[in-house]
């Protein structure tokens, strides 16, 4: 037994990563089920490193020195749990399991409490960067015990991203689920992000008119500020490509229907669950729904009418768009953030909210400057009762809000649907509320269901009769 970690499951992720801990000098053993997958591996790769390829699972399990090792980078769900079985039949006592696919937390929580009882630990990773973040380099969220930590860390860690300062983008999170908790909201953050870009998109182009290699520029401009990231870089790409076929830019000739793997109806299934409001995240995830309901869109497209009036577009629109940008989607993070603090506070795992967004800061998909600073807001005040409490974030979305209210305001005069912009500035304006309507609602439910309601000014719960004298009772 000679590997330092394996990996089970060659497809493309799995490989990439076999290839990324060979590269950095471990040795590391290489299962898939189908052999012909392996063989390629080691053909095409085997000389970036040390390899131990093994047909058989018995073998690969044999070849892994002590504690073991495992990394599944197989389909998730039934795949997943056919492979743990597996494995899990074939190890001894204080060896690891990590599974760096895209699991559900429960599963992972599940799975965990199954193979603590034998004695194994079960590290849920969640594995950010696609496949080529897989190679060089991804951001690495790991859940699992301390105790297998202690000799996994160091590994996943060297083979992570690396933030600007070199911090490698893996920390332990959590036990159990915390891991593929943090890698969920991280997938529904960035789906709000992405949702903020197409809608900036949206307004520059159909608003004022701006042709698509025009935007690529604004974009790359952007890329350059406070907006720096690697969704605002890929969208100036694709916004400069040409189609070959038609001469025409990409982004016209593509379907305007987008999909979605699951990962962000997760989070908004979750977030109701925990009762945290992650409007940016839920409209983001509504918006690719509306996209793909052909039905509903080919049996209203010619029926409902846009603004009879041709709105009027603001001198300086482009630079409003850039900040309502920029303040929309520090809502989003920080919906995101009060998620991973619900559920921490609620599964017990103790999640770092500074350690999480550090992770962030190189490797994954939302990867962003500002990051730095959401970092640096978590660390100095671990107990903000929101991202927007912290004195940097409450300046920029404060000094943004005018530009923001004329963007939102010019796309419901223009009939251009910006439900991630807008939902992002109903926010601000809710937690800015000295009073909400919440009371009349509070009236309501106790008028119709005799549901109770606090009052301002005594302690205690009320009700009131409405079907009788209309007193009010102490309950
Ligand atoms: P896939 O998700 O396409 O899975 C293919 C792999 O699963 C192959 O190695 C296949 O073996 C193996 N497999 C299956 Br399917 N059923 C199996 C079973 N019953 N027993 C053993 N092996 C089985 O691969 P991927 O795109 O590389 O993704 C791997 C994981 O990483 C997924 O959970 C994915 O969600 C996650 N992830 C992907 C990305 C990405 O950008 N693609 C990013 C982050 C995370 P075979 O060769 O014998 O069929």
């Amino acid at each position: 037994s000679t590997a330092d970690i394996g990996v089970v499951g060659l497809a493309v992720m799995g490989s990439n990563l076999a290839r990324n801990f060979a590269r950095h000098g471990f040795t590391v053993a290489v299962y898939n089920r189908t052999y012909a997958k392996t063989t390629d591996l080691i053909d095409a790769h085997g000389d970036e490193g040390d390899f131990v390829p093994s047909e058989e699972l018995k073998d690969f399990v044999a070849s892994l020195k002590r504690p073991r090792k495992a990394m599944i980078m197989v389909q998730a769900g039934p795949a997943t749990d056919a492979v743990i079985d597996q494995l899990a039949a074939l190890m001894e006592e204080g060896d690891m399991i990590i599974d760096g696919g895209n699991a559900h937390f429960e599963n992972t929580r599940r799975r965990e409490a199954a193979l603590r009882e034998q004695g194994l630990h079960f590290v849920g990773t969640g594995v950010s960067g696609g496949e080529e973040g897989a190679l060089l380099g991804p951001a690495i969220m790991p859940g699992g015990s301390e105790e297998s930590y202690e000799s996994l860390g160091p590994i996943l860690e060297a083979i992570s991203a690396k933030a600007p300062d070199g911090t490698p983008c893996c920390t332990r999170l959590g036990p159990d689920g915390a891991g593929h908790f943090v890698k969920m909201v991280h997938n529904g953050i960035e789906y709000s992000d992405m949702q903020l870009i197409g809608e900036a998109y949206d307004l520059l182009r159909r608003g004022v008119g701006i042709e698509p290699a025009d935007l690529a520029r604004i974009f790359s401009e952007w890329n350059s500020g406070d907006l720096d990231s690697y969704l605002i870089e890929v969208t100036a790409e694709v916004l400069g490509h040409t189609d070959a076929a038609t001469g025409k830019p990409l982004v016209d000739v593509i379907v305007d229907q987008a999909g979605q793997k699951g990962t962000g109806r997760w989070t908004v299934q979750n977030a109701l669950d925990l009762g945290v409001p992650v409007t940016g995240i839920a409209e983001a995830t509504f918006a690719r729904a509306l996209s793909s309901g052909v039905k509903q869109r080919e049996g209203a497209v010619d029926l409902l009418t846009g603004p009879t009036e041709k709105a009027a577009i603001p001198d300086g629109f482009v630079e409003d768009v850039r900040q309502a940008l920029y303040a929309s989607k520090i809502v989003a993070y920080a919906q995101g953030f009060d998620q991973i603090a619900a559920a921490s506070a609620e599964y017990d795992w103790g999640i770092d909210l500074g350690s999480c967004s550090a992770l962030w800061r190189a490797g994954c998909i939302i990867r962003a400057r500002f990051l730095d600073r959401i970092t640096e807001a978590w660390r100095s005040d671990p107990d903000l009762p929101t991202l927007l409490a912290a004195p940097e974030f409450t300046k920029i979305v404060t000094d943004a809000q005018d530009a923001w209210r004329r963007v939102v305001a010019t796309a419901a005069l223009a009939g251009i649907p910006t439900p991630g912009f807008s939902s992002a500035l109903a926010y601000y304006d809710g937690l800015r509320s000295r009073r909400l309507p919440a009371a009349l609602i509070q009236g309501q439910r106790d008028f119709f269901g005799a549901h109770t309601y606090r009052r301002v000014d005594r302690e205690g719960t009320f009700h009131t009769d409405w079907s009788g004298d209309r007193a009010e009772h102490e309950v």
